[in-house]
């Protein structure tokens, strides 16, 4: 890490993995098998941040080692059409038939920004609608009460963003329709897009309440702006057919990341074809990418989406479920206030005795035993999403035993946290 810090801002390539959330020193990765790390130590951990969500089936999946060794005998990037992007694209449409025609890119922030340039082209309109504590990645446009590192950081407003841009994106409580539909109705020359995390993963993990999604819905369509369910998190999570699946609500566009990529770089934005046909060469919104539909990443994404049958979702879910009511367990013996939760396999928790509806509310948590919380988990080898305000994931390689050995180890570090 030192030699790092003077390499990396803060040591790191990405804000989020420089332990800010919770202090000391970030472990170093040195080798993932299934679902544990080793760090450069030799110290073993159980891994409950795969990557920040896409290895759904564990690390260093033989499937996918399996794919991607293939794909790259016969090349590692061509910059032209090929065929095994046409085959996970029409396997996404298949799992989520609403994305009817999408686009590659390499990472969800070149997605979230893509998918609202073309709303903003589509609209005719500059504003969009966002959330607080909701993270879209680090477009300009998003910067603006982020969750994520932005949150974890203490940085709701980026320095570099013209303020003209950021005047342009208004935000909302999440769970609260009321304040959205007063926005859009204040706003004079309209809103582009309602752009949402459908279940929030970057204030920690916070599910929509019955009617929030539906009523987004319904105020994109009294209003004119398209909706944008941003499932870089969600996708392949949170049901087998994402967010549609599970809640019933169809967006626009969608942005998808993480699990498609299979842990190689890839996402897509995608959606109603009317509207993605407005995206170049087909029509004027421009976008492009020497390494989007990279064949082995299309090959990672391909191997993980076949490999992720809706059986095996469940089957990952119902461990999740599992280990969250562990958890709550635990955390009620000791008579400590949490509350958990998970959709799919994506899950976290609040040192808090009422579920938290908005970033707000995730703030009042308890943060500083929090802190000391995942302190006590990593050293006892459970490693957690390192801040209250992400949430962790599960995959297909955490079976039985490896969900009573972390509940085991996360009962003593509750232990020593509260002490
Ligand atoms: N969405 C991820 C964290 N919530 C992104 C990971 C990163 O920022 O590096």
């Amino acid at each position: 890490m030192a030699r790092a810090r003077e390499l990396f801002p803060g040591g790191v390539n990405s804000p989020v993995r420089a332990f800010r959330g919770v202090g000391g020193e970030p472990i170093v990765a040195e080798r993932g098998e299934g679902a544990r790390i080793w760090d450069a130590d030799g110290k073993e951990y159980i891994d409950f941040v795969l990557s920040w969500g896409p290895l759904v089936l564990g690390h260093a999946s033989p499937i996918v080692l399996e794919a991607v060794a293939n794909a790259m005998q016969r090349g590692t990037s061509f910059g032209m059409p090929t065929e095994l992007e046409v085959q996970l694209g029409e396997l996404i449409r298949q799992r989520m038939p609403h994305v009817e025609m999408m686009r590659f890119v390499s990472s969800g922030t070149e997605a979230t920004m893509s998918a609202v340039r073309l709303a903003r082209a589509f609209t005719g309109r500059d504003a969009i609608l966002k959330f607080e504590g909701c993270y879209h990645g680090h477009a300009d446009s998003f910067l603006v009460k982020a969750g994520s590192g932005v949150a974890t950081l203490g940085l709701p407003d980026s320095p570099g963003v013209p303020a003209a841009l950021a005047a342009l994106t208004l935000t909302a409580p999440f769970n609260d329709l009321d304040a959205a539909t007063d926005l859009a109705a204040q706003n004079k020359k309209g809103i582009a897009a309602i752009i949402v995390e459908p279940v929030v993963g970057n204030s920690g993990f916070i599910p929509p309440e019955p009617g929030f999604l539906e009523g987004l819905r319904k105020l994109a369509d009294s209003s004119g702006a398209l909706l944008i369910f941003d499932e870089v998190m969600t996708g392949f999570r949170i049901a087998p057919g994402g967010a549609k699946e599970r809640f019933g609500v169809t967006a626009d566009l969608t942005t998808l990341g993480k699990v498609i990529g299979g842990g190689l770089p890839a996402a897509a934005y995608g959606g109603r074809r009317e509207i993605m046909e407005r995206v170049a060469p087909s029509g004027p919104v421009y976008q492009a990418g020497t390494l989007s539909g990279n064949p082995l990443a299309m090959a990672a994404g391909l191997a993980t989406l076949t490999t992720l049958t809706p059986e095996l979702h469940s089957r990952i879910e119902k461990r999740t479920a599992a280990l969250v009511e562990g958890l709550q367990m635990i955390a009620r013996e000791l008579n400590v206030p949490l509350t958990a939760g998970h959709a799919g396999s994506m899950w976290g928790f609040f040192f808090t005795s009422k579920p938290a509806r908005n970033f707000m509310e995730a703030k009042a948590s308890d943060v500083e035993l929090f802190r000391r919380f995942f302190h006590a988990a990593l050293d006892r080898g459970v490693y957690l999403a390192p801040s209250p305000f992400e949430a962790c994931f599960m995959s297909a390689a955490h079976g039985d035993a490896e969900v009573a050995t972390t509940l085991e180890r996360l009962r003593g570090a509750l232990e020593q946290a509260i002490a």
